[in-house]
């Protein structure tokens, strides 16, 4: 497993097989944060996350100040800095680890990249003014997430025709957007957006057919950590998701996603462990 290190690490093994899959754990600094119940919104707690995760054999450590679940409302960009900014320059002064900035705001992406992110996570992949060229300045990785509607209305009402033929062409035309905005293909992670416009069904087909997305030819990234996919499936609340959470992110990764997007970074670790464990035995899977 890779322990870190440059950006051209966090892209390059990113591009094959299991063993390097990446376990990225999720640091909400929002109040509301869905499933933390916003207990890490402070500093120290925070650090502490950290320093666990770190612990558990993370590879990329996730700050969101923007609460993007079904129905969250805007922040102000003044809040959004405030609440991830001082934490990327603690985590990076701290410890040695890739820190991803989950945001799509220009302004927060800019201080991102001066305060030395190793990714821009962004859930509105770069549409928001003046991101991609914000981005195009800078050589960090970037995943592009593919969403229908804006997170407050986008479960009233998902509809798709062919909705892994609807997610491919946005991934085309956003990574077209890229490459003539000066951001090379190899900096791209692709992210299908589980929960993000789509009904239980249309999430199930597609992490059915999650491998679909790999022939684009990027890594891809698949976050389905405690969402409702899992909960509605299962009835079970949010702090009842583990078990769900783990088994739908290994059949993400035995379809080749290259980095999981996860709340249970020991647990995730765990898993794929097991995982690895089989796979020695059958090249058809690694
Ligand atoms: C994600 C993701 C993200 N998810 C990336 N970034 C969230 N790249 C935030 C629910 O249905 O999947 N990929 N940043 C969290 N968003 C949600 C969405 C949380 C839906 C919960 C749900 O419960």
């Amino acid at each position: 497993m890779m322990s870190k290190t440059t950006q051209t690490n966090l892209i390059t093994s990113t591009q094959n097989q299991l063993n390097n899959v990446q376990v990225m754990g999720i640091l909400n600094v929002t109040p509301d944060s869905f499933s933390d119940g916003g207990q890490f919104t402070h500093f120290d707690s925070a650090l502490k996350q950290v320093e666990k995760m770190i612990d558990n054999n993370v590879d990329i450590i996730d700050i969101g100040g923007e609460s993007t679940r079904p129905g969250a409302v805007d922040v102000s960009v003044q809040d959004e800095i405030v609440r991830v900014i001082p934490l990327l320059k603690a985590i990076k002064s701290r410890f040695d680890i890739n820190v991803s900035i989950d945001t799509s705001k220009a302004e927060v992406m800019g201080e991102a990249i001066t305060y030395g992110a190793d990714m821009i996570n962004d859930v509105r992949a770069l549409q928001n003014t003046g991101c991609l060229e914000v981005v195009a300045q800078s050589d960090i990785a970037v995943c592009l997430m593919h969403m229908q509607g804006m997170p407050r209305t986008m479960q009233e009402n998902p509809e798709y025709n062919d909705i892994i033929e609807d997610i491919l062409e946005f991934f085309r035309q956003r990574i077209d957007c890229c490459e003539r905005s000066g951001i090379n293909k190899e900096r791209l992670v692709l992210d299908p957006g589980f929960g993000f416009g789509k009904t239980v069904a249309h999430n199930y087909e597609v992490l059915a057919k999650f491998a679909q997305f790999k022939t684009l030819g990027l890594p891809v990234l698949a976050g389905v950590s405690r969402k409702s996919m899992i909960g509605n499936l299962l009835n079970r609340d949010v702090n009842e998701r583990l078990a769900g959470s783990l088994a739908a992110a290994i059949v993400a990764v035995q379809q080749g996603a290259n980095i999981i997007r996860v709340h249970d970074v020991q647990e995730s670790v765990d898993a794929l462990n097991i995982l690895k464990a089989v796979t020695q035995y059958n090249q058809l899977l690694s």
